[in-house]
């Protein structure tokens, strides 16, 4: 199996230059909000809700694709993240949108994806606990990726890179 590099970096997903296809903690409808969502279609221009009006809506766990528009990014992998304790088994949810990225990805060629951690704001996702869905749904996805060479998880804050740094450490040693 060649080697999958997985990193946790601290940073803004809208700024991740070196890599393919950043993706979304979206909303339903695929529009603007707040925090990536706001982030991201204001570092790409109006285009971006242009051409999601017709990707829209989309479901808990749903990931869809749209071109980068004004971002450095060929592309924008759009998730619906569970809202917690609402959208149920939250869980499942969650880990379907990293399996649904991942695989989306993959087929289409790409080689490097980042991620924020989805459904950790707004939705209210604890990030111990989405730390833990992300880092094993992302293991047990890696042995069938046969494009994807780059996995890059981009947290907001030092405390949550250090979570998601200890999870790695302790679900994927050596990574
Ligand atoms: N780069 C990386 N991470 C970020 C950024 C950024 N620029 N901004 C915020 N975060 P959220 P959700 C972190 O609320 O919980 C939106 O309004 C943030 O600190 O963006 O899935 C949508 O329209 C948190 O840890 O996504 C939806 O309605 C994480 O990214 C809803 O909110 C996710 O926060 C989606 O909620």
């Amino acid at each position: 199996m060649t080697q999958v590099s997985i990193e946790c970096v601290r940073g803004n997903i809208a700024n991740q230059p070196d890599i393919d296809a950043i993706v979304n903690a979206a909303n339903a409808r695929l529009m603007p909000g707040s925090g990536v969502a706001g982030a991201i279609h204001a570092a790409a221009g109006p285009g971006l809700a242009e051409e999601c009006r017709q990707l829209a809506p989309i479901e808990p766990g749903q990931a869809v694709i749209s071109g980068g528009h004004d971002l450095p990014n060929a592309c924008v992998i759009h998730c619906l993240g569970p809202v917690y304790g609402v959208d149920t088994p939250s869980e499942k949810l969650l880990a379907d949108c990293y399996r649904n990225a991942l695989e989306l990805a993959d087929r289409q060629g790409l080689s490097s994806i980042a991620f924020p951690a989805i459904s950790t704001g707004v939705f209210g996702y604890p990030i111990e606990e989405a730390a833990k869905v992300a880092v094993s749904t992302i293991r047990e996805v890696v042995p069938d990726l046969t494009s994807v060479r780059l996995i890059r998880l981009v947290l907001f804050s030092e405390g949550d890179l250090a979570v998601f740094r200890a999870m790695l450490a302790s679900e994927l040693p050596g990574t």
